[in-house]
Formats: structure tokens, C-alpha cells, sequence
């Protein structure tokens, strides 16, 4: 277990092949952290991350769902849906043939005050040479319902100044910054201040060029988000703090604003990401 301030302990698991180390929280079904026996670390994990039960983890993968960003209908509801803070069940870990571990995660999730329909989501981790996850969400209810998701991927970077993020020049993207204004990239994404964009229809890879380099390639997650909070905001925010926005950025894929599923009821979706370390770009 990570404990927190208060001794408070987060069940953690640890898994050690002769590929990889990674670190999961059963709560949220979070990937923590990744690292190839020769290679650099491909997730961060804020310095300032609360452990405590129940609360959301500052860096590793998210999943967030069954809606993204604020909800829609009710601002009071928690930012990034409820999947995040609560327990998933393990219900498989074994090692394949090529040498990497498989672990099966599922999510059971009755109509409450926060989500008024039965779902299900499931997330496969495969982690080897790279980090692959399938997700797969299906309405186990007898209504539909729309919901958002993503897989927040906190990445670090060597540099903010010099990072840059490929595949999304001259895209249009939702600027957050300005209550969705839509606007087109210009050139490759970098990080002068603060970055918080939803890019639609990215059917390509992007990259992260800095050290480590990192490509993350996907099926079925149409939207990109890129955010950074920038010096002032990463200073308010006590899990990140004050000088730490310089060692990441969040580069995530999913189902997000126009993109995002409609279940009917008994409907499953499916999508999935892979993310690995590419020679430096
Ligand atoms: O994915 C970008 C974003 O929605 C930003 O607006 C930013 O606030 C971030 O997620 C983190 O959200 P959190 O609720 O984890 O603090």
C-alpha cells in the first residue's frame, strides 16, 4: 500500500516481468507507472499525490468516466465522473506467450444519484513492451444513455520549454481556455502557458517529442486532449504545486464533447490505446 499523510494506506499492485515494471492502484484501475526493462519511465506521478482512499490520483493513467471535464447537466457533480475514486475488481493477471503481463479489470456500477443507469466497464491492461489498454463500457441498463470517457495519460517531459506534440497541425481543436472556442493548430503543440484543448476526429498517432519520446497510437478514441495547468494555475492546485508543471504534460485519448458514446440498452463499445517509448523524434 502508498501510504498518505495520514498513514492512510492505497492498495497498490506491483508488477515485475522480465519486460516491464508498473505500479496499479485497484482504484480507478490505475496505471501508475510503466517502464521497460531498458527504457525511461512513461508515465509521471505528481509529487504531491494524495494516496488517500477515495480520492483522485494526480498523475499515472485515469480512467475517466462515464463523463469527461465538468458534467454536463449538473456542475455539482465531480469533474471527470466517478470511476477514478472507486475500487475496480481484478478478475485476471496472468503472463503470455511473448513475455508480457495481462491484467483484466472490471468496474460494476448500479444506477445511483450521480448516474442514473446500470453499467459495466471493463479495462485490459497488456503491458510488455509498451502499455496497451482496451476499454470497453456496455449499458447494462434497460434505457440509453451518452457518456464521455478518457484514459488521462500524464506523460513526463524533459522540457516544457521544448516539448512539442506531433499529428495535430493545422487540426481543429476546442480551446477550453475560451469556452470551447474552436480554433486550427498551428504548427506542433507546445506549451508556452497554459494548454487545455480538446482536439476531434484524430484519427492518426501523435507524439510526444521530448526524452522519453513517446507515440501513442489507438483504436475507436477519436478525441485528443492536450493540457498543461501553466505556472499560476499548477501553484493553486495542492497535487500538483507550485514549479511541478514543468515535468509533464497530459496527452489522452477517448470519447469526448460531440464524440461521445450513445449505448442503447445492452449495447457494448469498445476502444482501445497503445502507448510506447519510439527513438527520439
Ligand atoms: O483533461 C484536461 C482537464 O479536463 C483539464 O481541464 C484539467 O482540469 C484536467 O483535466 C485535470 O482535472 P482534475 O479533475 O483531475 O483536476
Amino acid at each position: 500500500a502508498f501510504p498518505n499523510s495520514k498513514g492512510e494506506g492505497l492498495p497498490i499492485l506491483r508488477v515485475n516481468t522480465a519486460a516491464c515494471n508498473a505500479l496499479i492502484a485497484l482504484q480507478g484501475a490505475h496505471l501508475l507507472s510503466f517502464q521497460t526493462r531498458n527504457g525511461k519511465p512513461l508515465l509521471w506521478v505528481s509529487p504531491n499525490c494524495d494516496f488517500t482512499p477515495g480520492l483522485a490520483l494526480r498523475g499515472g493513467i485515469p480512467v475517466c468516466l462515464p463523463w469527461f471535464g465538468p458534467n454536463t447537466q449538473d456542475p455539482k457533480k465531480p469533474k471527470h465522473g466517478f470511476a477514478r475514486n472507486r475500487d475496480w475488481q481484478l478478475s485476471d493477471a496472468k503472463l503470455q506467450a511473448d513475455g508480457s503481463a495481462q491484467l483484466v479489470f472490471n468496474f460494476i456500477s448500479s444506477a445511483n444519484e450521480l448516474f442514473d443507469f446500470d453499467f459495466t466497464a471493463q479495462l485490459t491492461m497488456t503491458l510488455g513492451a509498451s502499455i496497451k489498454l482496451a476499454i470497453s463500457i456496455k449499458n447494462t441498463d434497460t434505457k440509453p444513455f451518452d457518456c464521455s470517457w478518457v484514459l488521462h495519460s500524464y506523460h513526463p517531459v524533459e522540457s516544457l520549454q521544448t516539448v512539442r506534440v506531433q499529428g495535430l497541425a493545422g487540426r481543429t481543436y476546442l480551446d477550453n481556455l475560451e469556452n470551447h472556442a474552436v480554433k486550427t493548430q498551428d504548427g506542433d503543440v507546445s506549451f508556452p502557458a497554459e494548454v487545455d484543448r480538446v482536439y476531434p476526429a484524430i484519427e492518426n498517432a501523435v507524439r510526444i517529442a521530448s526524452k522519453p519520446a513517446i507515440e501513442i497510437t489507438h483504436n475507436n478514441c477519436p478525441s485528443v486532449v492536450v493540457w498543461n495547468p501553466g505556472a499560476t494555475n499548477a501553484a493553486k492546485i495542492a497535487d500538483i504545486g507550485a514549479g511541478h508543471e514543468q515535468g509533464y504534460i497530459c496527452v489522452e485519448r477517448g470519447a469526448v464533447l460531440a464524440e461521445k458514446w450513445h449505448l442503447t440498452a445492452g449495447e457494448a463499445k469498445s476502444a482501445a490505446v497503445e502507448i510506447k517509448e519510439i527513438s527520439a523524434i
